[in-house]
């Protein structure tokens, strides 16, 4: 018996089904192979079977290799299971729903058939986790679908929908959504005397493809320049599909296993199989009763009909969530609708979506005039400007209007909660839905938790995220709350270095260097100089000892405001969005510098690096010690999501591990000691220096779990 009965076997009709049962998502644990062997051996041996099924329990076929068994010893069987399933001497025909993915679709082309419902995806995601298809998928699905097909599937890692697959040739019969195991052995039963039994190692007919196309692996690679940057998976399984066209099946095997063997403990895995389990952590709240579900929103409105206003309707639009805009003034509201009309047109013209899924998405977006028409929404996200006077008003009136039990949320990116939900006689329903620009595209969802926000609204508010496609977040409020207090840090040494001589382009070369699709300065052009310089003089206003940042204030109050103005940070020629540095900006940071006083240097690279994102390591370990974030990890999710931090790298906080907590806080001290106040170390930062722990794992005070 199987170890853990993870897997089982009965004989139904004179077919043998091997059920996989190994929660939640039926991964290739301990016992799952070996389990797999036993039972193909045994339907092979009883003369009461003549076919056999491999089929998943619960909600999915398998989803892979268990990746928490990455970088651990795993003993293999002596045999491989994807082996003895194709070796089998009796037809096996897999059964597939849910997912059949990595490790699960490589059992799966190890079969001689496979069978799968409407709704299941099929993939091999490896490249998502640093790693390649290390159970023969290289070899086998380009002989099954050809080369081009499988190169595709496997660099992307997308996950194929069934439909597809079958068109690819990976299914060979889509089969009924409720009785998918009937219909299994009644196909097994219908194939049980075919012979010979296909097998897909030896089909090499696909293979000759790419004998008409020898380029295509050049041309892979180069498509995949810019993307792939500093990473070594998606060459890898590049070349793994080109050994399977270019060698015999085991010696393409032999070159397969040896690259799996390169990436399992590269950094690159390491950190990308620290991502995906960060992400699922994140979705944890902690003190949450196990049983609570939150009821799901089914009607949604926006106040505020301007970019993040219009973004934020057009994500429950795309997830058929219906939306009620409601702006104050009609010719504000039809500005907002053409905008949303406009997005959804670029869309169509960059065959993102259809037209026919405009079509459809459009008319979810309702546009209102009066609070009323929106009393009987399950949640309002406020989306109005920047300034607590305007929100708090807000906030008044849909406390009068909005039915008990609505979620009353804002999408403010900085002003404390608490302010909104003091106006409102509900403040357990007031909360933040923080979407980051722009918001119909960007992933993370920062779910603000205010003193009294109850813990029912934070799960509804994060469930809302997950409806739209969302990762949700837990911050508690405060300035900033914690994605941009985490990142202003970085933003003010970027000026600050300015002062001290520092080119915009030398700090963005470091940053996209490291990985970073754009360096904060060439960020701030497309956004526009004038936002943050709006915020910076209500900050100023409101806190005398606010640091003043002279060159960017400069800049701006020359009309230099980006790429709306043709100039910013750089300069841009008509119609082109390339920057280009630009002398002007050299002199007038030239100039500060002499008015300041602050003698002039250059600075390395590594300085650089190390000045952006300890400043905000820094400040991450505050965040955490005042309890405004959960775990480290959720604050890398917020990197990897809100601010395009380089996915292989895994975080912020994972990044910083690899540098060292005693030489974080070394350095720190040194900069606290040079430049005073803003680098004082965190008390946590000291903590974990001293006790040698990793800032990966750390959590606010209270976490637990
Ligand atoms: N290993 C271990 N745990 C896994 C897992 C896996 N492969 N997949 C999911 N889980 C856990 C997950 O951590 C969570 O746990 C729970 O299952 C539900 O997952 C030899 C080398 C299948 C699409 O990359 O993409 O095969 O938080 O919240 O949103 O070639 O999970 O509840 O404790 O994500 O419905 C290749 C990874 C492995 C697929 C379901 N396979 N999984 O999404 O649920 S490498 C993958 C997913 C490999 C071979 C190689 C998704 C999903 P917890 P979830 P979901």
């Amino acid at each position: 018996m199987s170890e853990g009965n993870v897997v089982r076997f009965d004989i139904e009709d004179g077919v043998g089904v091997i059920t996989i049962d190994n929660p939640p998502v039926n991964a290739l644990g301990p016992g799952v192979r070996e389990g797999i062997i036993e039972f193909v051996e045994k339907g092979n041996a009883d003369p009461n079977v003549n076919a056999m099924v491999l089929i998943g329990a619960g909600r999915s076929f398998i989803a892979g290799a268990d990746i928490r068994q990455f970088g651990k010893p795993r003993p293999q069987p002596p045999r491989r299971s994807t082996d003895v399933l194709e070796d089998s001497a009796k037809p096996v025909v897999a059964a597939i729903h849910g997912y059949a993915l990595g490790g699960g679709l490589e059992h799966a082309l190890s079969c001689n058939y496979r069978v799968a419902v409407r709704s299941a995806k099929v993939g091999l995601p490896e490249v998502l986790i640093g790693v390649l298809p290390g159970g023969g998928g290289t070899q086998r699905l380009p002989r099954l679908i050809g080369p081009k097909a499988a190169m595709e599937m496997i660099v992307s890692g997308r996950h194929v929908p069934a439909e597809e697959a079958k068109k690819l040739g990976i299914i060979d019969e889509i089969v009924d959504e409720k009785d998918l195991r009937g219909a299994a052995i009644r196909f097994a039963k219908s194939v049980a005397s075919k012979r010979p039994l296909p097998r897909v190692r030896e089909k090499t007919d696909r293979l000759a493809e790419a004998k008409s196309d020898p380029g295509m692996f050049d041309a892979m690679k180069k498509s995949i320049a810019r993307k792939a940057r500093n990473q070594k998976a998606p060459y890898h399984c590049i070349a793994c599909v080109e050994a399977a066209v270019t060698q015999p099946f085991e010696e393409g095997l032999q070159t397969e296993r040896r690259l799996f063997a390169e990436l399992e403990n590269s950094d690159e895995a390491k950190a990308l199989r620290y991502a995906f389990f960060a992400e699922r952590e994140v979705a944890k709240i902690p003190g949450a009763p196990k049983d609570l579900k939150p009821p799901r929103v089914k009607t949604a409105a926006v106040i505020g009909a301007g970019t993040m206003g219009g973004g934020i309707a057009m994500c429950f639009a795309d997830f058929g969530i219906p939306v009620k805009v409601l702006e104050v003034s009609r010719d504000a509201l039809e500005k907002g609708m053409q905008r949303v009309r406009e997005n959804y047109a670029v869309s169509v013209k960059r065959g993102s979506i259809t037209q026919t899924q405009m079509d459809e998405r459009l008319p979810r977006i309702r546009p209102v005039e009066r609070y009323e028409d929106i009393a009987d929404c399950d949640a309002v996200i406020e989306a109005v400007f920047e300034r607590i006077d305007v929100k708090k008003d807000v906030f008044a009136k849909l406390d009068a209007v909005m039915k008990p039990g609505a979620l009353l949320l804002t999408n403010s990116s900085a002003i404390d909660t608490d302010i909104m939900a003091g106006v409102t006689r509900r403040p357990q329903d007031v909360g933040g839905a923080h979407f980051f620009a722009p918001a119909n595209v960007m992933k993370l969802l920062e779910v603000v938790r205010g003193t009294n926000t109850s813990i029912e609204t934070i799960a509804a508010t994060m469930q809302i995220g997950r409806d739209i496609g969302k990762i949700g977040a837990v911050a508690g409020t405060c300035d900033g709350f914690a994605a941009n207090r985490s990142r202003a840090p970085l933003v003010t040494e970027a000026m600050l270095m300015l002062e001290e001589g520092a080119l915009p382009e030398q700090i963005d070369k470091v940053m996209v260097d490291f990985g970073y699709p754009m360096g904060p300065f060439a960020v701030s052009d497309l956004s526009g100089l004038d936002v943050s310089y709006d915020t910076r003089k209500r900050r100023a206003a409101a806190d005398p000892n606010f640091r003043k940042l002279h060159v960017p204030d400069r800049l701006v109050e020359m009309g230099r405001k980006g790429q709306k103005t043709g100039a910013g940070w750089y300069r841009y020629e008509k119609g082109d969005r390339t920057p280009h540095p630009d002398e002007v900006v050299k002199s007038v940071i030239a100039e500060v510098g002499r008015e300041l006083g602050i003698p002039q240097r250059t600075f390395t690279d590594e300085e650089i690096l190390r000045r952006l994102l300890l400043a905000s390591v820094n400040e991450a370990c505050k965040i955490l010690e005042e309890g405004k974030a959960y775990r480290a990890s959720d604050l890398d999710v917020m990197w990897l999501h809100g601010f395009g931090f380089p996915r292989y790298r895994g975080g912020l906080m994972f990044w910083a591990d690899t540098v060292g907590s005693k030489e974080i806080l070394r350095q720190v001290e040194e900069w606290h000691a040079r430049y005073g106040d803003r680098w004082r170390p965190a008390k946590l930062l000291r903590e974990i220096a001293a006790s040698g722990g990793s800032f990966r794992e750390a959590k606010s005070a209270g976490t637990t779990g």
